[in-house]
């Protein structure tokens, strides 16, 4: 166990360097000599974290084809139901675009066409929900390590906060908007995903359309659907509730591993 929990520390440490690493964009800084030491370092902690990640131990499983469930059931918000997304669903997404802020370099957005233009991940995965359902489904879409290498991120950075199109629960105070957290050892992990494919097809609404996270070795909540910006973060307990997500601010675990 205590193995573990180090190899969770190093992690943590080595995805921020991975971060550090957006911070020498430019000549004048990656010219200087000890800039070069920590790069040719940071390329061979890059390495080791990679073999760390990719160990059997810290995959979720992953089936074939035939494995697919026939069906697929929704569950919390299948529509959002806004003025402002049936006018999205209307011009099919081509006006959404997903905002990625918070600690990094370069803050930037995403069309879903620039999406579907970067590399993508498929897996084949079990979903399993806490009120007591699974379901196997086929996902495609954009490992979130690449997009986050690519705005690169503050070496404070800790946290990647989801924020979606849905209030599940009305509220005054905007606090029923559904929201997510995962910590930078999730967000780098090689199954950690974008999805905008469900089933060899785009993402359903009652899916979270155009955009979902899939986040494999965690329970259903933590799979944000409908998501519209992704924030980076020190911390996240000044937010909402301060529990790191909808359900967390209500009784649920941040840490959701299965
Ligand atoms: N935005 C948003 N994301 C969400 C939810 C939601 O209500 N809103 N429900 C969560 C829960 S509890 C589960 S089990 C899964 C359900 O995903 P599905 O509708 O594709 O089955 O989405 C998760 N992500
Ligand atoms: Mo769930």
């Amino acid at each position: 166990m205590s193995k573990i929990v180090t190899r969770r520390r190093f992690l943590i440490g080595s995805a921020a360097g991975l971060g550090a690493i957006g911070l020498t964009g430019c000549d004048d800084v990656t010219g200087n000599e000890n800039v070069q030491k920590v790069l040719a370092m940071a390329e061979g902690l890059t390495m080791d974290t990679q073999r760390l990640l990719v160990s059997p131990r810290t995959l979720a499983r992953e089936y074939t084809d035939k494995d697919i469930s026939p069906t697929f059931r929704s569950n919390g918000t299948d529509d959002p139901g806004t003025e402002e997304y049936e006018a999205m669903v209307e011009n099919g997404f081509s006006t959404w675009k997903l905002k990625v802020d918070g600690m990094v370099n370069q803050p930037m957005e995403f069309s879903l066409a620039d999406l579907k233009k970067l590399p993508s991940r498929t897996q084949i995965t079990r979903h399993d929900c806490v009120e007591g359902w699974s379901a196997i489904g086929k996902w495609t879409g954009v490992p979130l390590g690449l997009i986050l290498q690519s705005v690169g991120l503050k070496p404070a950075a800790r946290y990647a906060v989801f924020y979606c199109a849905d209030e599940l629960e009305q509220t005054l105070d905007g606090s029923g908007r559904y929201y997510e957290s995962i910590d930078l050892i999730d967000a780098f992990h090689p199954q950690t995903i974008l999805a905008y494919s469900m089933n060899g097809k785009d993402l359903e609404v009652a899916h979270g359309a155009p955009l979902r996270l899939r986040v494999e070795r965690h329970l259903g909540y933590k799979h944000a659907k409908y998501v519209m910006r992704i924030e980076i973060r020190d911390k996240f307990n000044d937010i909402w509730g301060g529990n790191g997500g909808f359900w967390e601010d209500r009784g649920y675990e941040w840490y959701a591993g299965i």
